[in-house]
């Protein structure tokens, strides 16, 4: 199959077409790239947009179980949902990849869902590319709701809040001050706090935990995108369910109101000039690097720093001067 084809595949709704272009803009291999490249223009020309949900937190919060009665919940009303991970690979454990087919079995078999586990391989900034296009893809095949899940332990959510429309910040019931200091920057980017596990033993627990996260989010500056509502902190159980049709309501709350006042355009056009320079800056570092002169220079100038023969930034300047002697 041509990409035209492909493309057209795609767009028709055809989910092995979906996962062979998913495949083709994950590659690593430089023959794809062209492909990658005329899918993500199809995807554009088609014009589709899904609401775009970042998820994090912490490894055991319940995220895999938050998004099967999520996801399950979305496809009960019709909706068409794709769950796209990102994450470093060294983040992600072979137990946790086990655990998802479990639990998130039920939303697997749903016609109405792609899961699609993160790119195995690679850093950070690459593994984002990737999930941006394959979020095109997603959009461009007609999902209404894409959920994108990352482990919230390094910089990862960031790159997740830069690539979605609404961040949502899972937690579990205890943790305290000691969590709060930790995962301040990224309350700083949530539009909603899910505090999970509040059933059983773990219920009163929870609700102290979202009465502190509401109010250290009502002490946070305040943000143009948030229109005069400032995001909340809710309780909710994956395990139970209670809660999910709730913190659906609220998301698409935001979302509506977002939609309205035009911050979601505005936030994809920001995002999409971001992704312009980074790309833009990350094949100029690789067709320097690729430089014959720039290549065979490197080595000894990295040797000349460490054994104090020259500075670093004299080394640097000398080595970039090969590339332009004027
Ligand atoms: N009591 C209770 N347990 C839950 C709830 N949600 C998840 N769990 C349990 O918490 C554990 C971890 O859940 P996961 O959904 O795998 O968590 P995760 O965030 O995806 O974990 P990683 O993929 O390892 O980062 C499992 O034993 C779940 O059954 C909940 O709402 N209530
Ligand atoms: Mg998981």
């Amino acid at each position: 199959m041509d990409t035209v084809a492909l493309a057209q595949a795609v767009i028709a709704g055809d989910r092995r077409a979906l996962a062979r272009a998913v495949t083709l803009v994950e590659s690593a291999r430089p023959d794809h790239r062209a492909a990658a490249l005329a899918l993500g223009e199809a995807m554009r020309a088609a014009g589709r947009q899904a609401l775009r949900i970042g998820l994090t937190g912490t490894p055991g919060v319940g995220k895999s179980t938050f998004i099967e009665a999520f996801g399950l919940h979305l496809t009960g009303q019709g909706l068409r949902v794709a769950v796209l991970a990102v994450d470093p690979s060294s983040a992600r454990t072979g137990g946790s990849i086990l655990g998802d087919k479990t639990r998130m079995e039920r939303l697997a078999r749903d016609p109405r869902a792609f899961i699609r586990p993160s790119p195995s391989q690679g850093a950070l900034g690459g593994v984002a590319r990737r999930t941006r296009e394959v979020l095109a893809l997603v959009e461009g095949a007609g999902f209404d709701v894409a959920i994108v899940e990352t482990v919230g332990v390094g910089q990862s959510e960031t790159l997740v809040a830069d690539l979605t429309d609404l961040f949502v910040l899972l937690l579990a019931p205890a943790g305290g001050d000691e969590l709060q200091g930790v995962k301040r920057g990224i309350m700083e980017r949530a539009d909603l706090i899910l505090v999970n596990k509040a059933d059983g033993a773990l219920r009163a627990e929870a609700e102290r935990a979202r009465a502190d996260h509401a109010s250290a989010l009502r002490l946070m500056r305040p943000r143009a995108e948030d229109l005069g509502t400032p995001p909340e902190a809710i309780c909710i159980s994956a395990l139970t369910g209670d809660g999910i049709a709730d913190a659906w309501n609220r998301m698409r709350d935001i979302a509506g109101r977002r939609q309205a006042a035009g911050v979601i355009r505005d936030r994809r056009r920001t995002q999409a000039q971001a992704a312009f320079v980074a790309e833009f800056r990350a094949g100029l570092l690789a067709w320097a690097e690729a430089r014959p002169e720039l290549r065979d220079a490197l080595a000894p100038a990295a040797d000349a720093v460490a054994r104090g023969l020259s500075t670093p930034e004299a080394a640097a300047a000398g080595v970039l001067a090969r590339l332009d002697p004027d």
